[in-house]
């Protein structure tokens, strides 16, 4: 392809000149990731509010070239749990992604398929490197959007059936006001 050009904006994520037109995902499109499940039937029945919303700037989906774009991942929560992304590995496994956050806060939460979990806090001008094999879930613990800009290879793909069968093995809620990291209880 040729060399390629495209704006966006630094806090909201959103592309000013409307070339790229954003995906959205609602509680309806992930109500079984929910720790709370009535929580989630409830918000549905009231609205179904997006959760989060994703740009892709580019993905040119050929070998050695990479994908880019921005997410938003709205504040909020489903019971005590906040907003989150659905979260997946790559399809091709052993492909890395790069996180820099633009505005807002909130944690990447990853795994391993052998059980490794780490989390990262981020807040604007910093950056997470996900390397190949962690599965990663975007989580919004504050109270304005969290935004970032993301880029990969582009023929990584999306495993998103892994993580809705077995779920995630720790999930972020509130507790007293504030996150805290909680065993899955329904993790398969
Ligand atoms: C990031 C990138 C995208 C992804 C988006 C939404 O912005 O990793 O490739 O599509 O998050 O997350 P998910 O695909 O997990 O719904
Ligand atoms: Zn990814």
């Amino acid at each position: 392809m040729n060399p390629y050009r495209i704006d966006f904006d630094l806090i909201t994520g959103f592309c000013k000149s409307g070339i790229v037109k954003p995906v959205q995902r609602r509680v309806s499109n992930m109500k079984t990731q929910f720790l709370d499940e009535k929580a989630a039937q409830k918000a549905i029945e009231d609205g179904d509010p997006i959760l989060y919303e994703f740009n892709t700037l580019l993905n040119e989906e050929k070998h050695s070239a990479l994908a880019f774009g921005t997410t938003i991942i709205y504040p909020g929560k489903i019971g005590d749990e906040y907003y989150m992304t659905k979260g997946h590995f790559h399809t091709v496994l052993d492909t890395a992604e790069v996180y820099y956050c633009l505005s807002g806060n909130g944690f990447m939460m990853m795994e391993t398929p052998e059980g490794e979990v780490d989390i990262k806090e981020l807040h604007p001008g910093e950056a997470v490197y996900v390397p190949g094999r962690w599965a990663h879930r975007s989580i919004n613990h504050g109270k304005e959007p969290f935004v970032m800009f993301f880029v990969y290879p582009a023929d990584s793909g999306h495993d998103y059936g892994t993580i809705e069968t077995k779920g995630y093995r720790k999930l972020v809620i509130e507790k007293d006001g504030k996150p805290i990291v909680i065993d899955n209880p329904n993790w398969k």
